[in-house]
């Protein structure tokens, strides 16, 4: 039987899906969380029948009053040690000076106020477990900025900016809070999101790059980081595929 909760939101998929199952494997009980149950729901029972240990939550992060309810539910779960703030994505790559604001508007929703959704209604929880951990997933994006990135290197500097701000105020208390960063992830979902469905646009990301970061290799840094002990805190942890040096600079095998 657990002895601690992981929370891990954009459970449905890619890193998420990925982490939950990291998680699960190092003992934790992962409370899945995504607007896609069905999906959280096959991953619990993949999860469970190989006797470990999750539930599914049904959560829209930039639902602010589903997150606190959210919050309020878990009460029957083991503590909550850990939240893995996942939940993400980006919506085209146009010009700053053509970007739809309705698009910035969505990318800041989720990644920025879904991130403090879900770190505010679950701060009580992990301050009072004595050892908790606020996992940001961020990105390069987070960081660098490159042409047509413009929404999702805001919003993702906004979700940044969350970490390292909360690091300072939770300082003396007892959550660290780590940032990952990953580059280049190919995952089933991001690009083609990013791309509205275009799958030939989404692949193209990746041509000729011989082998991007999987979501499982994020995974496994999420679980590294969140198994140091209590008082080590990776504070920021940058993970690119060895083609990618940069944004800019990303090796293609023609
Ligand atoms: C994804 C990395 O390079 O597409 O978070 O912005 S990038």
């Amino acid at each position: 039987m657990s002895s601690r909760t992981a929370v891990v939101t954009g459970a449905s998929s890619g890193i998420g899906a990925a982490t939950a199952r990291r998680l699960a494997e190092a003992g934790f009980h992962v409370a899945l969380a995504a607007r896609r149950t069905d999906r959280l729901d096959a991953l619990a029972k993949e999860l469970t029948d190989a006797g470990r240990s999750a539930s599914v939550h049904a959560l829209d992060v930039t639902d602010r009053a589903a997150v606190d309810a959210f919050a309020g539910s878990l009460g029957e779960l083991p503590p909550v040690h850990v939240l893995v703030a996942n939940a993400g994505g980006a919506l085209g790559t146009d010009p700053v000076a053509t970007a739809d604001p309705a698009d910035w508007r969505a990318m800041y929703e989720v990644n920025v106020l879904g991130v403090l959704n879900v770190t505010q209604a679950l701060l009580p929880a992990l301050t009072a477990s004595g050892d908790g951990t606020v996992v940001v997933m961020s990105s390069t994006a987070g960081l660098n900025t490159y042409e047509g990135g413009g929404g999702y290197v805001a919003a993702k500097h906004g979700a940044h900016v969350i970490a390292e701000t909360l690091r300072l105020e939770l300082n003396g208390q007892p959550v660290r809070v780590i940032e990952i960063a990953p580059g280049m992830v190919k995952t089933e979902e991001f690009s083609l999101t990013r791309f509205r469905g275009d799958a030939e646009r989404a692949e193209a990301v990746y041509a000729g790059v011989a082998e991007p970061l999987t979501a499982e290799d994020v995974a496994d840094t999420v679980a590294w980081a969140v198994t140091r002990p209590s008082h080590v805190n990776v504070d920021l942890l940058v993970l690119r595929p060895r083609a990618q040096a940069s944004n800019y600079k990303v090796h293609r095998e023609r």
